[in-house]
């Protein structure tokens, strides 16, 4: 086993207290303004900021540093439309009775259906892969920790950077998934975590009128 190695931590940054707290309250609130959109422009993004938001979901902190993920930029109208025909499918499946009644019910408010046009328009989809393991080139097998954690972290700051950036996501899930690692090219033991739709809301697009759950439901102190 290697010895660790240690060097100076020299990124920190802090602020005085009153400052501390007008970051933490604006970024709250520049968070609050996110949606997901489903209905998304065509226009074109910079491919860029997509790059520059990966740097930034690079960064995320994983277990025991493995970086669990793989993450496949899909613009090329061609895949794009695969990806569309072969989720419709899975959704048409699940609309139409392999979710449950009560699974329907807790999305009704959503007013979703299966319908996935903007798997066709976004300029960009980000498809998130998780590896519960690295294969190495011998065929050894690395084993990854706390995959889903990780992957989720990773994915959350991806979000952030694009809404920072003044992009419009939407986390998609078409169940099963399966599908995504032929049409990406993927190895099987990749297992995709989520299509990340990203681009710009149409000029009229709309939203559920849904609310978040007030901190005193989901926060306690002890
Ligand atoms: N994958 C389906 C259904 C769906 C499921 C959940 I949980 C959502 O939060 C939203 C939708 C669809 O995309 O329509």
């Amino acid at each position: 086993m290697e010895a660790p190695q240690f060097t100076p931590f020299t990124g920190h940054r802090e602020y005085p207290a009153e400052e501390m707290q007008q970051r933490a309250t604006d970024f709250a609130a520049t968070m609050r303004q996110r949606r997901t959109v489903r209905q998304f422009s065509s226009r074109a993004v910079p491919r860029g900021v997509i790059e520059a938001s990966l740097d930034a979901a690079a960064s995320a902190p994983s277990g025991a540093n493995m970086q669990p993920w793989h993450f496949v930029v899909v613009s090329d109208a061609g895949v794009k439309r695969k990806i569309r025909v072969a989720a419709e499918q899975e959704e048409r499946a699940f609309y139409e009775g392999r979710a449950s009644p009560e699974w329907l019910e807790a999305l009704a408010p959503l007013g979703t259906d299966a319908d996935k046009p903007y798997l066709e328009t976004a300029p960009y989809l980000i498809v998130v892969f998780a590896q519960p393991y690295r294969l190495e080139p011998d065929g050894r097998r690395l084993k990854h920790y706390y995959v889903s954690e990780s992957v989720g972290i990773a994915t959350g700051v991806l979000i952030t950077a694009l809404h920072l950036a003044g992009l419009a996501t939407l986390t998609h899930t078409p169940s099963p998934m399966g599908f995504l690692n032929t049409l990406l090219d993927r190895p099987d033991h990749e297992r995709p975590f989520v299509i990340l739709v990203a681009g710009y809301p149409t000029n009229d697009a709309r939203v559920p009128v849904i609310a978040k759950k007030p901190l005193s439901d989901i926060v306690s102190s002890v």
